[in-house]
């Protein structure tokens, strides 16, 4: 019979969609029409566990789940015994001290003798402790945001994505401590075949991965303008080059960074080249 990795995944909340999403990319069902607490992939061998976030690196590391995909704050945070086997680029955020905007930030030392409210007490802990900081943590398990304005705490120890949150409590942030994005976690004592699964997971994920923010690209050009052109697109290390029927006249093809395309789709037609196709690049598999 062959072996089922067991993975957990956030039941609701910010990562659960990316997370769907990545696992249907990686050409896995999974059955969420009907959320049972457990799903089967009909085509991987595969069944998802859905948990709140918090109980993710606990899951794991006792082996009620092989593997999970939860962020690195919680990892850091929860210090249970998991091995990050893959980062996963959604999800990023990080957490940060951040005081009341009108006060004067005098650096690290700002916080000796002040109250923090947090949700991340183990972090914050350690972050004090490594800086020699004598304040006293408040924890708070949600609206962390809010403590200053009640005079619950002198400062907060939070996650910040795009800053709005601080900007419209009238906070400032004053010092990262740390970068987290959505990782993939792993029982340290996985056994082979079910390690074996999750590579093939990680291969799969890798491939999705390499294809973001990126587009194939295909163009024709009078063989003399050829060198040019190749020029132009640096980094891709071997455009493909077709004669075309009509003599004199060649197609390239190639990968490309989306954000550099329109800059580089005006200076090819420049250079002369004609019939631009730009198509979506599903999976990039090296
Ligand atoms: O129910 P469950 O316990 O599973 O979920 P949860 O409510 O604890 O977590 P959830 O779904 O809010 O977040 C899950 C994970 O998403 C977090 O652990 C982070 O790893 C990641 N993440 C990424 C974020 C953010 N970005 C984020 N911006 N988690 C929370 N926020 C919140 C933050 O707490 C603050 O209130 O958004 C606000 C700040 O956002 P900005 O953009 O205004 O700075
Ligand atoms: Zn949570």
């Amino acid at each position: 019979m062959e072996k089922t990795v067991r993975i957990a995944l956030q039941a609701k909340g910010r990562l659960n969609e990316d997370s769907m999403e990545l696992l249907e990319e990686a050409g896995i069902s999974i059955n969420s029409a009907k959320r049972q607490l457990l799903s089967k992939s009909p085509n991987f061998p595969l069944e998802v566990l859905y948990l709140r976030d918090d109980d993710i690196p606990q899951a794991v590391a006792s082996g009620v789940a092989d593997i999970g995909i939860v962020g690195f704050n919680e990892v850091a945070e929860k210090s249970k015994n998991v091995v990050v086997s893959h980062k996963l680029g959604f999800g990023q955020c990080r957490i940060s001290l951040a005081i009341p905007k009108g006060e004067e930030y005098t650096g690290i030392s700002y916080f000796n003798g002040k109250r923090v409210a947090t949700s991340y007490p183990v972090i914050l802990k350690r972050f004090f402790e490594e800086n020699n900081i004598n304040a006293t943590i408040e924890e708070i398990a949600g609206s962390v945001e809010v403590a200053p304005a009640v005079d619950m705490a002198d400062a907060i120890f939070d996650i910040v994505s795009s800053g709005g949150t601080l900007v419209s409590n009238g906070l400032k942030e004053v010092e990262k401590v740390i970068d987290s994005e959505a990782v993939l976690i792993s029982n340290p004592a996985i056994t082979p075949e079910k390690e074996a699964i999750m590579r093939q997971l990680i291969f799969r994920f890798e491939s999705v991965e390499r294809s973001r923010g990126k587009k194939y690209l295909l163009l024709n050009i009078a063989n003399e303008h050829i060198d040019a052109v190749l020029e132009l697109l640096p980094g891709m290390k071997s455009p493909t080059l077709l004669p075309l029927a009509q003599k004199g006249w060649s197609s390239i093809h190639t990968v490309i960074d989306e954000d550099v395309l329109w800059t580089k789709i005006e200076q090819l037609k420049e250079i002369g080249a004609e019939d631009i196709l730009v198509l979506s690049l599903e999976k990039m598999i090296l």
